[in-house]
C-alpha cells in the first residue's frame, strides 16, 4: 500500500456531511476539496447558481455519488432557508461547510478602486463577506458534533493588488468574518477558517485582464518558483476538516508557494 493509499484508508471524514458551495466547473477550488472530502469518505451535498452552472453541477456531483444538489444565491435569505430545510429533512446534522464564492462587478476589478459605486462595493460585500455570515447562522443549529467551516481569500485582502480594488476590501472583511465567526462558534468546537489561494487558473479568474502575465510572474517571483495547483487548496482544505486542524480556528493560512512573504 502506498503512502497517499495509506492515508485514505482511514477514511478520516467517515460518516460526515459536507455542504460545498462554489462549483462552477472541475477546476474549481470548491471542486477540489470537495474531491479531498470525497476520498476521506465525506458524504456531499453541492449548490448551484442558475441553470448553466447547474447543467456543470449535477454531472460533478453525481461523480462523488452526491444526492443533494441545490439551488443557492447566497446573496438572496430565501434560497438559503430553503437550502438549510431540505438538508435538515434529508441529513438533520452537518459537519462541514466549504464557502469557495466571491463576486464583484467587472467593471469594478479594473482601473482605479476610488470609482467603485456604493452598489458596487455592497454586492461585493453583500455577495463575497455577508454570505459567510448568513450560511454559518443557518448551518450553526446543524452542526451538533462541531466541525468546520472553510472559505477562500486572497492576499489582496492584506495588500494591495493592482486591479483586485473592491475585491481586496471584501476579502479583507471575509477574514474578519471568519475570526468573529470563530469566537461565536468555538463553544460549539466549530471551527472557522480561510484559505488564501495563490493565483490559479478558474472560471472566476477567466477574462480579468493581464491574468495569464499575472500567472507566469507569480511564478518567477515566488519561492517555490511557480504557481499553485488546485489540489493544493484541496489538501489544505482536507487537512482543516480533519483532525489535523483539530484546534485550527480563526485562521487565514496560504497556499501560495510562499508569494506573501515577499516584500
Ligand atoms: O477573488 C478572485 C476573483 C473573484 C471574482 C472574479 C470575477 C470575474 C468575473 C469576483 N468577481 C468577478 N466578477 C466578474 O464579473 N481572485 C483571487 C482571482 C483574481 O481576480 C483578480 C485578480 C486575481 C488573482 C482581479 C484583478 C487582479 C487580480
Amino acid at each position: 500500500m502506498s503512502t497517499t493509499e495509506r492515508y485514505w484508508a482511514e477514511r478520516p471524514y467517515a460518516g460526515q456531511k459536507a455542504l460545498i458551495i462554489g462549483v462552477a466547473n472541475e477546476r474549481s477550488l470548491a471542486w477540489a476539496i470537495a474531491r479531498e472530502l470525497h476520498l476521506g469518505g465525506a458524504e456531499l451535498a453541492f449548490t448551484f447558481l442558475g441553470e448553466a452552472l447547474e447543467r456543470r453541477v449535477r454531472p460533478l456531483a453525481e461523480s462523488v455519488g452526491a444526492t443533494i444538489v441545490e439551488p443557492c444565491n447566497v446573496s438572496d435569505d430565501t434560497q438559503i432557508e430553503a437550502l438549510f430545510s431540505k438538508l435538515t429533512e434529508k441529513w438533520g446534522t452537518l459537519d462541514h461547510v466549504i464557502h469557495s464564492v466571491a463576486f464583484a462587478n467587472r467593471e469594478d476589478l479594473d482601473g482605479r478602486f476610488v470609482d467603485t459605486s456604493r452598489e458596487g462595493f455592497r454586492v461585493a460585500m453583500d455577495v463575497s463577506a455577508y454570505s459567510l455570515v448568513a450560511l454559518a447562522r443557518h448551518a450553526e443549529p446543524m452542526m451538533l458534533n462541531g466541525g468546520s467551516i472553510l472559505t477562500l481569500s486572497y492576499y489582496g485582502a492584506e495588500k494591495v493588488v493592482p486591479n483586485y480594488n473592491v475585491m481586496g476590501v471584501a476579502k479583507a472583511a471575509l477574514e474578519a468574518c471568519v475570526r468573529y465567526l470563530a469566537w461565536d462558534m468555538g463553544p460549539k468546537k466549530i471551527r472557522v477558517n480561510a484559505i488564501s489561494a495563490g493565483a490559479v487558473k478558474t472560471l472566476a479568474a477567466a477574462g480579468i485582464r493581464d491574468f495569464r502575465t499575472m500567472l507566469a510572474e507569480a511564478a518567477e517571483s515566488t519561492p517555490l518558483k511557480e504557481n499553485i495547483h488546485q489540489d493544493d487548496v484541496g489538501r489544505l482544505g482536507g487537512f482543516l476538516c480533519g483532525p489535523g486542524g483539530r484546534h485550527i480556528t480563526g485562521s487565514t493560512m496560504y497556499v501560495d508557494s510562499g508569494a506573501h512573504i515577499m516584500g
